[in-house]
């Protein structure tokens, strides 16, 4: 759609927002029920370790995404160390390296090597086809990556898992009431993990969860989450203290009664990023599949080839000064965050789609704090930046802007 021509903030202009625009800016549910099932918690003087609302909050999810066992946990970092051990699993891990760090972080805290996988340029997830070249000898799990909520390429990744005798796990940190083709994702490989994290589109404040019909494996979950204790006095395993509170239990109830008006709001401001942003010429959106069940949670562009690093910067730092705070998720890709650019030197010679991918990806704020019209607004944004790429970076250079798009 054609709009008249805007000053930029960077250029000379006034920000477009007084107030910050922010990708992960929590959804708040219902603030009665929550602060009623506070008081209830107080009242019962229960506070953590398996409590009355953790109980609760762990049925109605499971029956949610009708998996046979949702354990609740601390966060999803720590959800997927627990995972590790109670598989338990040894030797290499298939990751994708374009992916929040704590991806690849969980391995190699318990002394997994996590092997970088390239992703296919369309889905942004795991291509099957190099996972197969990466399975070796030493290969225990391939841990493949919901991202962006949209379901990575199971069935393949299935295949792959049981002609080698290996162990499937996903990272659903961004696919919380996500389906992939009528199944709600929560039961596919041997166990999925969940972030509940303040800035996910259905919160707990902190909080994860792993889920599994492998009712031997939630047991060995349970178990480690709460330093292996199976009853006082009796610890039958290693563990961690890895449980979930009853505060963050709380807002997972209260998140859980808004969850269909949060995904429909998420919807509403996709359906106007996708119509405003169709046919702009340098970008395209990352879509979601309007016929599987999603949530929409993140707004992600990719530029053009044309396109630089710098550029996407640029572009980037200039939504910052109209208060739109986009993020650059997930670059610069794990392979070249430490400790992984020095154990693996030379690895970005095989990731070449993750590498042109984070350097172009901006990821667009979204959730019940940005209103359809704040979207339409960051659309012009965007297109005005497109077009005026050039005179936004000798606008930097000149004034030595250091700031990077953070
Ligand atoms: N796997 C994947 C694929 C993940 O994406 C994540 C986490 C995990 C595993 C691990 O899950 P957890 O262990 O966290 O449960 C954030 C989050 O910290 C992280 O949870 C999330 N993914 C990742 C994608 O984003 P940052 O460093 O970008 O967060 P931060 O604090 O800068 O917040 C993002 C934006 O949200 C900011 O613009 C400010 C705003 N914000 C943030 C908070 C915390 C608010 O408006 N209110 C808030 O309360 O990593």
């Amino acid at each position: 759609m054609s709009r008249p021509a805007r000053q930029l903030a960077i250029l000379g202009g006034a920000p477009s927002f007084a107030r910050a625009l922010h990708v992960g800016a929590p959804n708040i549910g219902d603030r009665a029920l929550l602060h009623s099932l506070l008081d209830e918690a107080l009242d019962r003087r229960w506070l953590t370790n398996d409590g009355a609302l953790v109980q609760a909050f762990e049925q109605r999810a499971a029956e949610l995404l009708g998996v046979r066992n949702f354990v609740a946990l601390c966060n999803a970092t720590v959800a997927l160390e627990i995972l590790v051990r109670a598989c338990p699993l040894e030797g290499e891990v298939i990751v994708p390296s374009f992916t929040f760090v704590a991806t690849a972080h969980a391995p190699l805290w318990l002394g997994l090597t996590p092997v970088f996988c390239d992703i296919d340029e369309q889905t942004h997830t795991l291509d099957p086809a190099r996972v197969e070249e990466l399975v070796g000898p030493r290969t225990a799990a391939i841990l493949g990556v919901h991202l962006w909520g949209r379901a990575c390429e199971v069935e393949a990744l299935a295949a792959i898992a049981e002609k080698h005798k290996l162990r499937l796990l996903f990272d659903a940190a961004h696919a919380f009431g996500v389906a992939h083709n009528g199944t709600m994702i929560g039961s596919f490989g041997d166990a999925e993990v969940f972030s509940f994290h303040a800035t996910k589109f259905f919160n707990t404040f902190e909080g994860g969860a792993v889920t599994t019909d492998d009712d031997g494996l939630a047991e060995r979950v349970r178990l480690m989450r709460n330093f292996g204790f199976a009853g006082h006095d009796n610890v039958v395993s290693l563990g961690i203290n890895g449980k979930m509170n009853e505060a963050c239990a709380a807002m997972g109830l209260a998140s859980l009664e808004s969850l269909d008006e949060f995904i429909a709001h998420n919807r509403r401001n996709y359906e106007t990023y996708h119509e405003e942003l169709a046919g702009t010429a340098g970008l395209r959106l990352v879509e979601h599949d309007l016929e599987q069940r999603g949530n929409f949670q993140y707004v992600v562009v990719q530029l053009a080839d044309a396109f630089t690093r710098e550029d996407r910067d640029a572009i980037v730092t200039a939504l910052h000064a109209e208060n739109v705070l986009a993020r650059r998720y997930f670059y610069p890709g794990c392979h070249r965050m430490e400790p992984y650019r020095t154990m693996f030197p030379g690895v970005g010679e095989r990731l070449p789609v993750t590498e042109r991918v984070a350097d172009r990806v901006i990821v667009l704020p979204t959730g019940t704090a940005v209103s359809a019209a704040d979207a339409r607004t960051v659309c012009g944004l965007l297109q005005a930046c497109l077009q005026q790429v050039p005179q936004i970076r000798t606008r930097q250079a000149a004034g030595g802007d250091r700031e990077q798009g953070r």
